[in-house]
């Protein structure tokens, strides 16, 4: 194959990103600069007395909201919340009657509690299934106003009922100067080479977004360009947002059975439909897992305080919500390549031993329910055996963990993966890869010790995923942070490739700095401008693109046809009118055919079929039309041979 060397693009751009990281030291968007770059679109200073944009939430909150001379930043009133008996209690602000979804704004304001601030500002939301969600996105305190600096927010167009809204003890919270900025909007570097390009010919490229990113236009962009290879649920995908509490406590009291858990997908719906959408094969993270998963789930009747279950009453739920989870993913999303799973998540600890039994929240985070029931860390391999027996086929199991490169963890994990791979129960290993700049000369691990790890999970003969890849800086990261953090990215990257036969895909955990869980230490390779940083340069110098790279997860989207200029409703391929093309379109098309009193396409649907093979009539050539676009056969329809 024809391949064009990137060397020579590579270090001129680079050495221009080297050049440019010389301004911005933070990873974050500088928030005040953001702020005054954005367009204003609402501003209260309430000296006009006129609170009528802000209510409390809802019925049970006693909040009542006024204005007050009492104290102010700016002239001589404030917003005044008053009544509050509830910490959840407080002045909120709807953004999706106001603003545009899919839109980045900056929140400002002044806060003060009465006698003392101690106050979060947060966010709800309901999604497309009813569900109210909240998260606080940032917490003040100290005496006097605080500062709400350039808080981003935005929301997609499943979200309804979008507020943020100040909450925080019980005492009077008083706001002023509440600014809403539409940021600028922001562009992506389109002449750069796209990542899943770069390695096209090596593995899938991917990352993990959260339901944040998906209402990112930019990060979406950078998603499409760079990640489009295999994307992975942040947090949606996992225990505690899978399983449904009220449902399980439900079905326990109508049948006596408290072994079939009850779930649901609704958190990882936004998720899922853009995945599905966009034609992205998926990471299924995680299955079984001590962190991130309730412990109700391990107590009698699912109560909190419930004693712990049997080893039985456990492996039945076990195998029951593993059956429940892959039957309703593909029943949901048939057309989704769930193409891995990580089974069993951290289940050994950095010395190679099983976790401390407990509560998760007992000691941190690091014990493990899981241990409390069985012992030891005998629920890893029936956790396998049960998603070998419901896992879609081309679903690829593997064991994932972090620090698999200290000595104890590795022998514990070559052990148990060799053991499962002689029964047939596991495909791979993920490596985690949260890793650690710091200050270069000592980063943690060392490229050289990572490579060792790497080699020793590549003679096992099972696969290898990166499958959460970022390396952090310093908490004020210089100039000379981001070019040790780029050597160090092209350590790593020299290192995966090097075990490329052995590797099937790297996904980077998370797009750009500020929206990392260790935003504070910029560990990605775009930063909150969502600019290439020097470590995306580092880790494509000198590779080769192939000329005609094999596409990663591209998007089958039809064109539009057009008649004489003017767009029409008619969407090539969409027989059974849902927006989208793909294999339940070409079902239709056949059924349509073979069984036209049962199953008739409706006259929309009729019409978007019709010129599918560029011919008058609906035919099996337009079934195969549609059939060679969704298999990437073709681009376009119509297809005319
Ligand atoms: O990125 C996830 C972050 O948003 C959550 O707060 C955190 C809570 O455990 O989990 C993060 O993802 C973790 C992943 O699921 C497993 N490996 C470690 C990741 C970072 O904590």
């Amino acid at each position: 194959m024809k391949m064009k060397c990137f060397n020579k693009l590579a270090s001129c751009t680079f050495a221009a990103a080297m050049a440019l990281s010389a301004m911005p030291t933070a990873c974050a968007a500088d928030s005040e600069e953001n702020s005054a770059k954005g367009k204003t679109v609402y501003s209260f200073d309430f000296e006009d007395g006129d609170v009528s944009a802000f209510t409390n939430r809802g019925d049970n909150d006693t909040t009542v909201i006024s204005t007050t001379d009492e104290s102010s930043v700016s002239g001589s009133k404030s917003l005044l919340a008053s009544g509050r008996s509830k910490e959840w209690n407080g002045p909120a602000f709807q953004l999706d009657d106001k603003l545009e979804p899919y839109t980045e704004y900056y929140i400002s304001a002044k806060v003060k509690g009465k006698y003392y601030t101690n106050a979060m500002l947060s966010m709800q939301y309901t999604t497309a299934d009813g569900e109210t969600k909240y998260s606080n996105l940032v917490s003040l305190s100290g005496n006097d106003w605080q500062t709400v600096d350039s808080v981003k927010v935005s929301f997609t167009d499943e979200m309804t009922g979008v507020f943020v809204y100040f909450e925080g003890g019980t005492d009077d919270i008083l706001i002023d100067d509440f600014v809403v900025t539409q940021a600028p909007e922001a562009e992506i570097e389109q002449d750069i080479p796209a990542l899943k390009d770069v390695f096209a010919n090596d593995f899938k490229i991917g990352t993990a977004i959260t339901p944040n990113d998906l209402s990112s236009k930019a990060t979406m962009a950078l998603v499409e360009k760079h990640f489009s290879g295999s994307l992975t649920a942040g947090n949606e995908m996992k225990p505690d947002s899978v399983l449904n509490k009220a449902a399980c406590q439900a079905y326990f009291e109508e049948t006596g059975d408290d072994t079939v858990p009850q779930i649901s997908f609704s958190a990882a719906k936004p998720f899922l439909n853009y995945c599905q959408k966009n034609n992205i094969p998926v990471r299924v993270h995680t299955l079984v897992w001590h962190s991130q998963t309730p412990d109700w789930f391990f107590k009698e009747g699912y109560a909190d305080d419930g004693e712990w279950v049997s080893k039985e009453k456990m492996l039945a739920r076990m195998e029951n919500y593993i059956k429940a989870y892959f039957e309703e993913l593909t029943a949901l999303y048939p057309d989704i390549d769930f193409y891995a799973c990580d089974v069993v998540n951290e289940a050994w600890t950095d010395g190679g031993t099983p976790r401390d039994p407990g509560e998760q929240g007992q000691g941190g985070s690091q014990k493990s329910a899981w241990v409390q029931v069985f012992g030891d860390n005998s629920f890893i391999e029936p956790a396998f055996e049960f998603a070998r027996k419901y896992a879609p086929e081309g679903c690829k199991l593997y064991y994932n963990d972090f620090n698999e490169y200290m000595p104890q963890k590795i022998t514990a994990v070559i052990e148990m993966a060799t053991e499962l791979k002689e029964k047939g129960l596991i495909d791979g290993l993920g490596m985690q890869s949260h890793l650690d700049v710091r200050s270069g000369p000592d980063a943690f691990p060392s490229v050289d010790v990572y490579n060792k790890a790497l080699d020793k999970y590549a003679e096992l003969g099972l696969d290898i995923q990166i499958t959460e890849l970022d390396a952090t800086t310093n908490t004020n990261p210089t100039d000379e942070s981001f070019t040790a953090q780029a050597e160090y990215y092209k350590g790593i990257m020299d290192s995966i490739y090097a075990h490329k036969d052995n590797i099937s895909a790297v996904v980077i955990w998370g797009v750009t700095d500020d929206a990392s869980w260790r935003a504070d230490r910029c560990p990605l390779l775009f930063d909150g401008e969502y600019k290439a940083k020097p470590a995306f340069y580092s880790i494509i110098e000198g590779r080769e693109i192939p000329e005609q790279p094999t596409t990663q997860g591209t998007t089958a989207k039809p064109d539009k046809p057009t008649t004489g200029g003017e767009e029409t409703n008619v969407l090539l391929g969409d027989a059974n009118e849902d927006g989208e093309v793909n294999m339940a379109d070409v079902a239709s098309i056949i059924q349509h055919i073979g069984n036209h009193d049962a199953y008739a396409l409706s006259a929309q649907g009729e019409a978007n079929v019709d010129m599918c093979d560029g011919n008058a009539g609906i035919t099996g050539n337009d079934a195969l039309a549609v059939q060679l676009l969704v298999a990437k056969q073709i681009d376009k329809l119509p297809y005319v041979e």
